[in-house]
């Protein structure tokens, strides 16, 4: 839908520069500056970016348990800790994977990966990731949003993901 309307807004932009360029050829020298397209931008701007704040705590829990975006858009996610546990004991991050990835295996993986925060050095599985953080810390990521369907999000801490996982939908 949103696509849609970005190539509709350019298809129309592109006719119209045409047919200015067309103009020109002929005569007419004073043709008016497409208003459209100043009219249009902002709006579409606003709309590109989604930001989302998933909290997770002391108790191993994420504040969501779905996370909604569009086709598109641009997700500015903030993962807060707001427990005061440290990162050792009860490190929590987001990582979002790919369709058709095994979450047991891949726990398997991270879990050897504690150097990393429990991130696999083979990153074929994973859409995007924040560090792994303790108690009152935060980490923010931004990344574009994949195209439509349902994914896994999980923390990778060993332990974890049965728990703190949940599903993010493109609409
Ligand atoms: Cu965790």
């Amino acid at each position: 839908m949103y696509n849609f309307k970005i190539k509709s807004t350019l298809t129309l932009l592109t006719i119209s520069v045409a047919l200015l360029v067309s103009c020109n050829k002929t005569e007419e020298k004073d043709v008016v500056v497409d208003a459209p397209v100043e009219a249009t931008t902002p709006d579409v701007a606003k709309q590109d970016t989604i930001k989302i704040t998933l909290n997770s705590n002391d108790k191993m829990q994420y504040d969501l348990s779905q996370i909604d975006v569009n086709e598109g858009q641009t997700v500015v996610l903030t993962l807060n800790h707001t427990g005061t546990m440290p990162m050792a004991s009860m490190g929590h991050n987001f990582v979002l994977l790919k369709q058709g990835t095994n979450l047991e295996k891949f726990e398997e993986k991270a879990g050897k990966a504690q150097k990393d925060g429990y991130i696999p050095t083979d990153k074929s599985d994973i859409i995007a990731n924040t560090k792994l953080i303790g108690g009152g810390e935060s980490d923010t990521i931004t990344f574009m949003a994949p195209e439509k369907g349902s994914y896994d999000y999980l923390c990778s801490f060993p332990g974890h993901y049965s728990v703190m996982k949940g599903k993010f939908n493109v609409k």
